[in-house]
């Protein structure tokens, strides 16, 4: 007989994990669960990072979840989140999408910044998020989640770590005072096809305010923010599928276009 008791976030990393390594997509674990609050999401991520340290792996920065209104309503949530990213996470410009990799990847553009200064939050406003700020560029991120048909609730995305696939950033690097981050624009672009657009202002009205809710949420759990870390503001549009052999753009105003092609 099953109780609550055998539940805890060890458990709940060790099932998301071994979905991931198995490419096994699997239901929603808070509807199994309705212990699975964000708080023990979030101890369920640590977990697993600590079983991906373990493995070798280093944090190349955090990425944030559901920044923008279209992919809050693309996934059914409504609120925005953070995770890690580590250096297996990282696609090589020109390296195709390792599908037989990942359960069923999906691509989302994003505005990335690289942090020159440490950033600790609670009470990071923007403009001091922007100041610790080394440089911007584009990003793709390859989400991939571990649920079936990227069905899940918040905490449920949180204990996945936000969907983490792979990511790749973008050939131009820019100073935050270059360019307006609001007003930069993207055209995502799937087999010719210009299929969505967006521009900065999606995230959060300023993807500063993204870096600043970031800084806040991991200052919560206790984490700075590091001089060196790539950030992931959030996908801009809606994120679409890889298909093997399709490729999908990226082209931004001022941050360059980035390709990503199915392997
Ligand atoms: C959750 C991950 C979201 C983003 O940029 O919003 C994310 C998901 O949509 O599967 O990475
Ligand atoms: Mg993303």
């Amino acid at each position: 007989e099953q109780t609550d008791t055998e539940w805890n976030a060890a458990r709940v990393a060790d099932i998301l994990l071994t979905a991931e390594r198995s490419r096994t997509a699997r239901t929603s674990i808070q509807h199994e669960w309705p212990g699975l609050t964000l708080d023990v999401a979030y101890a369920a991520q640590d977990i697993a990072l600590a079983d991906r340290r373990s493995r070798g792996e280093t944090v190349t920065g955090i990425k944030l979840g559901l920044t923008s209104r279209a992919k809050q309503q693309q996934m059914g949530v409504e609120e925005p989140s953070v995770a890690w990213l580590t250096d297996a996470m990282v696609l090589p410009t020109g390296l195709p999408v390792p599908r037989d990799r990942l359960i069923h990847p999906r691509a989302e553009p994003e505005i990335a910044f690289v942090l020159g200064r440490p950033l600790t939050g609670p009470g990071i406003t923007a403009a001091q998020a922007m100041a610790a700020v080394d440089y911007v560029t584009s990003a793709i991120e390859i989400i991939d989640s571990r649920y079936s048909g990227f069905k899940f609730t918040l905490a449920d995305a949180v204990a996945d770590n936000n969907s983490s696939g792979v990511y790749v950033t973008g050939p131009v690097l820019r100073r935050v005072d270059e360019i307006d981050l609001s007003l930069e624009a993207c055209l995502l672009e799937v087999d010719g096809d210009i299929v969505d657009s967006a521009t900065g202002s999606a995230v959060l009205g300023h993807p500063a305010e993204a870096l600043a809710f970031a800084a806040n949420t991991f200052g919560a759990r206790g984490v700075t923010l590091e001089a060196g870390w790539v950030v992931l503001t959030g996908g801009m549009t809606d994120a679409v599928a890889v298909e093997q052999g399709s490729r999908v753009s990226a082209h931004f105003t001022s941050l360059g276009s980035i390709t990503v092609a199915g392997g």
